[in-house]
């Protein structure tokens, strides 16, 4: 393996807090109260994409032009990134800091497949900007997750080729999106329906030892 690729939001720090907190705001202001269940159907999802889902949970697609969407959507972004201004590296998910030692410490490279903008300001507030090789820069994307473009742009700048390379992630669309490029897949918490190649409950279980196991075993059974 020469490559583990992360989703941030859920695997490397829990950012989807402060998305909720920031999106219900925003959708209380234009009348629009959201819950638990909707927040669950935004992972992963960019910005303008999670907006148009509120504002149709709400009954209210058809209400804004594009440019009071746009300008809807920064409001929510002001409010997220005086949030994430107060994460420390005490904010990463558990086992992560351990675990991108380990990376670091067999030579293995490490790449960012995040769909938020905020990605490089949360890795800094993190202190782990120098650990990654890598960073795909999602405003230069066609597509979000699901579609593969994300992980098989990550996979690319590191140029190495995708049966090379791990992908991390803890939404349904994210899983699709590592499927659909043909790395491996490990998911943090998905159902199996996501069909993740090998599915642990948190960021604890990631380490070495056990992510070289898994990722050997799905080799063999592919080449026996
Ligand atoms: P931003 P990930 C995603 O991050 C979040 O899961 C999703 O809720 C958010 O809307 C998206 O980033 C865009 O974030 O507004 O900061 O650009 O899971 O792909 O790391
Ligand atoms: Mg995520």
């Amino acid at each position: 393996m020469k490559a583990v690729i992360f989703d941030l939001d859920g695997v490397i720090a829990d950012t989807a807090v402060y998305h909720f907190q920031a999106w219900k705001d925003l959708a209380r202001s234009i009348g629009i109260e959201i819950g638990e269940n909707l927040n669950q159907q935004l992972k992963g999802i960019s910005r303008m994409g999670s907006l148009e889902r509120i504002l149709k949970f709400g009954g209210r697609e058809h209400d804004f032009s594009e440019a009071e969407k746009l300008s809807l959507a920064e409001e929510k972004n002001q409010t997220y990134r005086g949030l994430i201004a107060t994460m420390t590296p005490a904010d990463l998910l558990p086992g992560i800091k351990n675990f991108l030692a380990e990376l670091k410490d067999a030579g293995i490279r490490i790449g960012l497949a995040s769909s938020s903008k905020n990605g490089p300001l949360i890795l800094k507030n993190l202190g782990i900007t120098a650990i990654f090789d890598t960073i795909v820069d999602p405003s230069k994307l066609k597509k979000g997750k699901p579609d593969p473009e994300i992980f098989a742009t990550a996979v690319n700048q590191l140029g190495f080729q995708p049966e090379q390379c791990t992908g991390i992630e803890d939404a349904v669309a994210g899983i699709q999106s590592i499927n659909g490029a043909g790395l491996f897949s490990v998911g943090i918490g998905v159902p199996a329906s996501a069909h993740a190649d090998w599915t642990i409950p948190s960021t604890e279980a990631l380490t070495l030892d056990a992510l070289n196991w898994n990722f050997i075993r799905k080799q063999k059974l592919i080449n026996p």
